[in-house]
């Protein structure tokens, strides 16, 4: 009887507690099966459905009289071709991305030749709708605005602007006299706005008082500001580089170079980092002793450095160290050196500036 009893309780926990293992294994093919079905009835809705076209059979496309489409043109399968070269330069690096960017620029410059032609032909249609009037009825294509527009005339000054800006964002990079100078360059673009929009100005009061709206002639290249604007870049990037002013050696910021033949080994050192120059151009260390650097970079925030200690070639590393932020200071932990000669290095600009020697004894 209590085998009987026991056999039905097991049978019965069986139906009540599943497998749940089991089960879970079953829901990828039971979500399968509701895939193949919602195919299944969407094909054969889409088989059994009413006639396959309601709307009116296809006609060519004619433009409205007066309208002017492009005809059909090869220059977008060209520069596609061009930014596939491009991207397989990006791959593979050297040469291949020149030649990328060559294929893309000439492909470019096809269908900006093409886009030209067609627009000459275009503004030559004597079908035009609405024939633009200046107050002159015998020219065939009138020049001008309708009489009493005033249209401003072609201008340098947003390219300008927009590379004034440029040389902001360089100098807001680099900071100091890149800075200074992007400022400047900005500024001046901006202010020689003025004067153009000031000129136009004149012209329309002069245009209320005799009825006769002249136009300023073109504009000819600002040759002389981008010249300008350009050597006010340059130098500024020599200044921040440390290729000027040419300092005698070792006096930078002038403080005396401490010579590295007459002051002892020593196995800590101050250096401070200010305008892309360190304040120390050479070190004595203790041959075979650990040493620390305690390095304050005193830039505006963005400009970084680090001490790097390498062989004289100036490439062997020997051991890096993490960059400083501007405006920050830190203590790095050099690992014992041979006695011998090495430099210690800033790894983000490696110029004279920013390079010292270490002798070790
Ligand atoms: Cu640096």
């Amino acid at each position: 009887m209590q085998e009987l009893w026991k056999s039905i309780l097991e049978l019965l926990s069986r139906v009540v507690t599943p497998d749940w293992g089991e089960l879970i294994n079953l829901i990828p093919v039971a979500l399968l099966a509701v895939v193949i079905l919602f195919f299944v009835i969407t094909i054969r809705r889409y088989a059994t459905a009413g006639p396959a076209r309601r709307a009116p059979a296809r006609f060519t496309p004619v433009a409205p009289p007066g309208l002017h489409m492009p005809g059909p043109s090869y220059s977008p399968v060209f520069a596609a071709l061009g930014m596939g070269a491009v991207f397989w330069g990006l791959v593979v690096g050297g040469t291949a991305l020149w030649i990328g960017l060559a294929i893309l620029a000439l492909a470019l410059l096809y269908w900006g030749r093409e886009a030209i032609r067609e627009y000459d032909r275009a503004t030559h249609t004597e079908t035009l709708p609405a024939v633009i009037d200046d107050g002159s009825p015998a020219r065939a294509v009138p020049a001008g605005p309708p009489a009493g527009v005033h249209m401003p005339g072609p201008s340098f000054r947003p390219i300008l602007g927009a590379l004034g800006t440029a040389a902001v964002l360089a100098g807001l990079v680099f900071g100091g006299w890149l800075l200074a100078a992007g400022l400047i360059i900005f500024a001046v673009t901006l202010v020689g706005w003025l004067p153009d929009a000031r000129a136009e100005y004149d012209k329309r009061v002069e245009a209320d008082v005799t009825g006769h709206l002249e136009n300023p002639p073109p504009p000819a290249w600002p040759r002389r500001l981008l010249q300008a604007g350009i050597v006010v870049f340059v130098v500024a990037a020599m200044f921040q580089t440390g290729l000027l002013p040419p300092r005698v050696a070792g006096t930078a910021n002038g403080s005396p170079e401490p010579s590295a033949s007459e002051s002892p080994p020593a196995t800590s050192f101050k250096i401070a980092a200010k305008d892309i120059a360190f304040n120390v151009k050479a070190i004595t260390v203790k041959a075979d002793a650990p040493f620390t650097i305690d390095f304050a970079n005193n830039e505006v925030p963005g400009v970084t450095h680090d001490i790097d200690i390498r062989a004289t070639d100036g490439t062997t590393v020997i051991e890096k160290q993490d960059v400083v932020n501007g405006g920050a200071a830190v203590t790095y932990q050099y690992k014992a050196l041979a006695a011998g000669s090495y430099v210690f290095i800033c790894s983000i600009h490696p110029v004279p500036n920013m390079t010292g020697t270490i002798t070790v004894k």
